[in-house]
């Protein structure tokens, strides 16, 4: 359509453009202040008014249309614009107007000065919250963060009170902020045009425009949020989400918006650690760089290059990822590097491989988007991935339906049309009983299967054994949910399945992925428009990216096998060196490997193994087994307390490199800070181990580095820093420079070698551990919103203060049945170990079941989990352990 904007005509190609769009367009300025492109227009504040063929009308809530004459610049609107903002300012105190804030901006460009804001009623502030501070004097009641906390994060904590002028935004359950619903994503903080909502970092009055921004991706999970840094005197002042980040879209979580205490926690590393006779002292670089080349030379030269292991990085960078198996492969000879996808979803990479060919997600997550039914399986996004999360609810409060497995009552659970609560471990029961119904009812895409799936027979041979109540048997799913679960996703018109842990942390978590995947292709609703794929929710900022760059034993950059000569003569003639040919160890295999002396150097590089990995007493001994640990590491983790040599890192606010998020796109990683101190990014730490070892990775740059793995790995050799500086965000498999990447995946044919996806007929098969009469309870682990992981970087920063302690959730049945009181210490034990948490009595947990997170070391909840792990993958059951509650003490 087009429209003129005093008289300059522009084109408008959105059917649902304003008349404010058609403005912004033509260049012309024009205030506003109740309006935020992220939310629907309310049209309240009247600072937008202009003439719309004749009429006089808000911009920014009246639609454009075809052939329209809008006038911007006419002296008696300007006058309107201003007397509209006027009013609204005569009730602020003067502060109101000072700094760069977009009132003050707004003000300025109309000529009101701080002589027209002589008011502030002394409402009050509220500074119960760490992040969120609010200045009731301030508010201007335009309603954007009530809007926001509603329309983008969905948390719906937030109402405005009181009447005309005394009208005041105030968390909806009426106290505190810091006792209300708000999960501190920093929304109504980022939308608030006044400062009424501000964070401590940036007072109102402060100017923006001062201080440093940096743009990169965030390092905590792998959503891969685009966020600004804003830097003073070489420190964070505020982290801001970027409303131009391709998947964040101007939102982000309490984690990316403000855990960067840890940064300057007075327990960073800043110097390399040596243990001596008395323990850990700090030494020089050179002493620690020496000590551990002379270490690595010693294992090589004894017991061969495979007595070395390397655990790399999925919080660092694809650069030094790149690197630290590079140096691993070319300098020791030796495979054995892995990463914690090991941990996490190893059976995604391997159960996606098998089905479609390639270990990626198949969709994007704007394509997931447009689903209308979503089936969310074993995964809590709404606290582990809050931004999709978030968008994921939107999605089902626009009327998409929405199914549910998990065991747990937490998040988008609260909002499904169907909640199937599976007994931990049974997933592939349950997966197959929602396949059987499928196949009954005719809701397959008998088209789809015949061209471009194979393996239907098979399956079809095997769902008879799974009716609906021979799964409820085993899931404790009642038969009619199943059915409905199933025809919810069996009618769907683009069904979507998402998922997590829930699916892989198991004894048959591949399994668990096939049986999840036959649901999309029994539908073809993967790799075709009539569906938005498999697609799942990968953890860490760069897991994706660190097995996309080799950190695995068995695979090299870009996923060909070191077991496939042709494979290893390719990355050899670009590295210049043979390479081993033999599968390296992965990670459980190490400490196996350590335990019985046969592992004579472990580098462990970001991974706090001793806290996070299973049967944490077990990891214990094999490091104390083990003749040289190094641990490169931001803090003294459990880990760092077991190594020889801790050598200090730099964070991800710290370095320059990129990562690949969970959907496969390649963002860039930006320095804002420089390390703190002698703290070294891991791509110079790997350069000065390798240099001391006597060896040259040539890769100087981290562009190098990238440019270089775009040769050994084809399906990233059309990116590059340059091009992502460029474009922002390109996804993989991404072979051409002048071409985008592939958002979607398998749309002709898929990747598996005769380009059908694959059905798998994969049994029930139970779970490592079942409850028994010593053991009566099962303990599933897994996130909660506020912390992260391990908890070293979160625990130090001010998301202490929003959960301080761990605690173990129990039904009120156990609870009684244990007479266990809201807040009683109790201990749990398991055949592997003994943690102690506080009790938290809630019905979000079923009966006979126990959840906690591993995020304080303090619970010591890994000295719980078993060594059971996946068949295929290895990845640990850490959702099944089977416990008993003991040694109950009294409150009083
Ligand atoms: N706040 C926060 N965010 C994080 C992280 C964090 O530590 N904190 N960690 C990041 C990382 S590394 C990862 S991998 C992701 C993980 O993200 P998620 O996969 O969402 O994480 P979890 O909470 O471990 O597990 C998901 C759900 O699986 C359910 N579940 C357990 N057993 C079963 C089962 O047998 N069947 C089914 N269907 N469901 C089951 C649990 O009840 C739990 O709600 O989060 C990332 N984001
Ligand atoms: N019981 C139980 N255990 C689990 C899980 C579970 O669900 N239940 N989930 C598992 C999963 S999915 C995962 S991914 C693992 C995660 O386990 P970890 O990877 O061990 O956990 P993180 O806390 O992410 O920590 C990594 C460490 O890296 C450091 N670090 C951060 N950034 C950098 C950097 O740039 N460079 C360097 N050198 N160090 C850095 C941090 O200080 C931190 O100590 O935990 C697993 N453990
Ligand atoms: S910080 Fe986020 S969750 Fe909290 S009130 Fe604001 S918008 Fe809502
Ligand atoms: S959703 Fe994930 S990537 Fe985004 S800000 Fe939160 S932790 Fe960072
Ligand atoms: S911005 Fe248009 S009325 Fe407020
Ligand atoms: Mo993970």
């Amino acid at each position: 359509m087009r429209v003129t904007v005093d008289g300059d005509v522009v084109e408008l190609g959105d059917e649902g453009a304003t008349v404010l769009s058609a403005v912004r367009a033509a260049g012309a300025d024009l205030p506003t202040l109740c309006h935020d492109d992220r939310l629907a227009p309310v049209g309240s504040c009247r600072a937008c008014l202009v003439r719309l063929d004749g009429r006089v009308v808000a911009a920014c809530v009246t639609p454009a249309v075809d052939g329209a004459q809008v006038r911007v610049e006419e002296e008696g609107l300007g006058r309107l614009r201003h007397d509209a903002v006027e009013v609204i300012v005569s009730a602020l105190p003067p502060y109101a107007l000072e700094g760069d804030g977009e009132l003050a901006r707004v003000c300025r460009a109309l000529g009101i000065g701080p002589e027209s804001a002589p008011g502030g009623a002394d409402r009050g502030t509220d500074h119960t919250h760490p992040f969120v501070q609010l200045d009731r004097d301030l508010c201007i009641a335009c309603g954007r963060c009530v809007r926001m906390c509603a329309e983008v994060q969905g948390t719906f904590a937030l109402t405005l009170v009181g009447r005309g002028s005394e009208t005041v935004v105030a968390p909806g359950t009426g106290g505190p902020w810091a006792e209300s619903d708000c999960v501190a994503c920093g929304g109504c903080v980022d939308s608030c045009p006044t400062g009424a909502l501000t964070e401590p970092g940036l007072p109102v009055g402060t100017h923006l425009a001062a201080l440093t921004r940096t743009r990169t991706t965030c390092g905590y999970c792998g959503v891969g949020c685009a966020l600004d840094v804003l830097t003073r005197d070489g420190e964070v002042a505020a982290v801001r989400p970027a409303h131009d980040g391709p998947v964040n879209c101007g939102h982000a979580c309490v984690k990316g918006r403000f855990a960067h205490g840890f940064l300057r926690s007075p327990e960073r590393l800043t110097q390399p650690l040596l243990r001596g006779r008395s323990g850990l002292e700090p030494v020089s670089w050179d002493v620690a760089l020496d000590h551990i080349a002379r270490g690595l030379r010693a294992a090589v030269t004894e017991a061969g290059p495979d007595a070395v292991a390397a655990i790399s990085s999925a919080r660092a960078t694809n650069e030094e990822n790149y690197l630290i198996q590079k140096f691993m492969r070319v300098a020791i000879g030796t495979n054995n590097v892995d990463n914690c996808s090991r941990l996490c979803h190893s059976p995604s990479a391997a159960g996606l491989t098998a089905a479609f060919g390639l270990s990626g997600g198949t969709d994007c997550l704007e394509d997931v988007e447009q689903a209308d039914c979503l089936l969310v399986v074993g995964a809590n996004p709404v606290e582990a991935h809050p931004v999709v999360g978030a968008r994921l609810l939107q999605q089902v409060l626009r009327g998409a339906r929405l199914v549910v497995a998990d065991p747990r009552a937490v998040g988008l659970a609260c909002h499904a049309d169907v909640h199937l609560r599976p007994r931990p471990g049974t997933n592939v029961a349950l997966f197959n009983g929602l396949a059987h119904v499928l196949l009954a009812e005719g809701l397959i895409d008998e088209e789809f299967l015949r061209l471009r799936a194979g393996g239907l027979p098979e399956l079809a041979a095997l769902l008879d054994d799974y009716p609906p109540d021979q799964v409820a048997a085993i899931s404790g799913v009642p038969p009619e949910d199943l059915v409905a679960a199933a025809r919810l996703y069996g009618q769907a018109q683009r069904p979507a399945i998402v998922y997590g842990l829930g699916v892989t942390e198991h004894l048959h978590g591949t399994d668990g992925v096939r049986t999840l995947a036959n649901l999309a292709i029994l539908r073809g609703a993967v790799g075709t428009d009539r569906g938005f794929g498999v697609n799942p929710l990968r953890g860490q900022n760069n897991v994706q990216g660190a097995s996309d760059m080799g950190a695995l034993p068995d695979l090299l950059p870009g996923y060909g096998k070191v077991s496939d000569p042709a494979v290893r003569g390719r990355a050899e003639r670009i590295w210049g060196t043979p390479l081993p040919g033999h599968d390296g160890l992965r990670i459980p295999q190490m400490f196996a490997a350590a335990r019985e002396g046969a592992l004579r150097a472990l580098w462990i590089i970001g991974e706090d193994v001793c806290a996070t990995d299973p049967d944490a007493n077990r990891v214990v001994e094999a490091l104390d087994a083990c003749p040289l640990v190094i641990s490169q590491e931001l803090f003294l983790s459990e880990t760092a307390r077991h190594a020889d040599v801790i050598l200090p890192a730099a964070s991800w606010l710290e370095k320059d490199g990129t990562f690949v998020n969970f959907d496969r796109r390649f963002q860039r990683v930006r320095p804002a800070l420089d390390p703190p101190d002698q703290a070294r990014t891991d791509f110079a730490i790997v350069h000065a181990i390798a240099a001391a070892y006597g060896a040259d990775l040539g890769c100087a740059t981290p562009a190098e580095a990238l440019a270089e793995c775009g040769q050994v790995a084809p399906a990233f050799a059309g990116i590059s820093h340059r091009r992502l500086d460029r474009e922002g965000a390109i996804p993989w498999p991404c072979p051409d420079p002048d071409r985008p990447g592939q958002a979607k995946l398998h749309l002709d044919r898929f990747a598996t070698p005769d380009g059908l996806a694959r059905l798998a007929a994969r049994p029930y098969l139970p779970p490592g551990e079942s409850p028994d009469d010593d053991y009566p309870l099962i303990l599933i682990t897994g996130r909660r919103w506020a912390h992260y992981n391990s908890g070293n970087m979160t625990r130090r920063s001010g998301t202490i203060e929003l959960d301080p302690s761990d605690r173990l959730d129990i039904h009120p049945s156990d609870a009684a049945h244990h007479t266990v009181r809201d807040g009683d210490a109790v201990l749990v034990e398991s055949r592997h170990g003994q943690a102690t948490f506080a009790a938290c009595i809630t019905e979000q947990i079923p009966p006979g079941q126990l959840f906690c997170t591993f995020h304080f070391p303090t619970g010591r909840t890994n000295a719980l989990t078993s060594s059971h792990a996946d068949t295929v993958t290895s990845c640990p059951e850490y959702k099944v352990t089977a416990v008993r509650l003991r040694g109950i003490q009294d409150r009083s």
